[in-house]
């Protein structure tokens, strides 16, 4: 087949070569990876793909949910996604590790939760971070504020110009209105939601809208630095971790604090990755792969660690 497309972390791939990369690699592994649509097309009707990593078990194992891409700007963010799923499916029944990570849990993955806002990093402005909905003179809701946790809240903007736009109203978009229905689907299964932007190299517990802590604060924190230990093992990457307020800034209406408020997922992390501002989203493509390697030795030592 000449027009079979594999897995290539050493560039980083538009919308639809990013979707036939993965369509690729479900047919060649069909035994372990399903893709589908996540829900309804969003408002310039693309498709929100749902990755679907099982070695069996009848959709009863604990869930490692995975979402990227949801700023459009943050490339390295769906490439790791990319990374994650090739190591699954390709050394599953090969590594010990990974044949038991996945023998005992199904991974869920949205590699671009806004797929209108990655095309327009393509062919418009490559640091575009929302959507693409037109509210007024401007475009784009900011879909990591437009969740419903205290919505409206510190660190948003009721203005549609803004980049920090929360939406005229929580859930008003298809991009976290499909995110939502999916999370609250398999909620009683999850065992962690995991979230990845870049940059700053940060590893996040809730909560963004408060300085309060959560209720198991000490158990989340616990993860996390096993997580950022393992990662910084790899490469020496350092990352910081604890609560987003106080990591990194308050901000009201995340999808991982309406994770852990609301779809009652105990461990909800943010993990902000490479770099910490030198080359910023422009993380250039031969980083793909050593920050591919980092973040998903972080993964697995969390998992194990929870
Ligand atoms: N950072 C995140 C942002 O949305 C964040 C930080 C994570 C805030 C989780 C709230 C909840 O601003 C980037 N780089 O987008
Ligand atoms: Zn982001």
């Amino acid at each position: 087949r000449t027009d079979a497309k594999r897995f290539d972390h050493t560039a980083y791939h538009d919308l639809d070569s990013m979707y036939n990369i993965l369509e690729t690699a479900a047919s060649e592994n069909s035994d372990l990876m399903t893709v589908s649509d996540l829900g309804s097309p969003t408002y310039e009707n693309n498709q929100q793909k749902i990755v679907k990593i099982s070695s069996g078990g009848d959709d009863t194992r604990p869930v490692v949910w995975i979402d990227c891409g949801i700023h459009a700007r943050e490339w390295v963010s769906p490439a790791v996604c990319q990374y994650i799923m090739d190591q699954l499916t390709s050394l599953y029944g090969k590594d010990t590790r990974t044949t038991s990570l996945l023998d005992s849990h199904d991974f869920i993955f949205v590699p671009s939760v806004n797929p209108d806002g990655y095309r327009y990093t393509w062919n418009g402005d490559r640091i575009w971070r929302k959507n693409r909905v037109p509210y007024g003179f401007c475009y784009g809701t900011d879909c990591n504020r437009n969740f419903d946790s205290d919505f409206g809240g510190p660190g948003t903007s009721d203005s549609s110009c803004s980049d920090i736009y929360h939406g005229p109203s929580a859930f008003s978009e298809i991009e976290t209105q499909n995110l939502r229905d999916e999370v609250n689907n398999l909620a009683d299964r999850m065992k962690v939601f995991l979230t990845l932007h870049s940059y700053s190299q940060l590893w996040m517990t809730p909560y963004g809208y408060t300085h309060s802590l959560p209720a198991n604060y000490d158990d989340q924190y616990a993860v996390a630095e096993a997580g950022v230990a393992a990662l910084e093992a790899v490469h020496g990457t350092q990352f910081d971790f604890g609560n987003i307020a106080d990591t990194i800034y308050l901000a009201a209406g995340g999808s991982s604090d309406w994770a852990y408020d609301t779809a009652g997922v105990q461990y909800a992390f943010a993990l902000e990755l490479r770099d910490t501002g030198y080359y910023g989203f422009l993380l250039p493509a031969d980083q793909i792969i050593p920050c591919g390697e980092e973040t998903w030795a972080g993964i697995m030592a969390a998992v194990e660690a929870i």
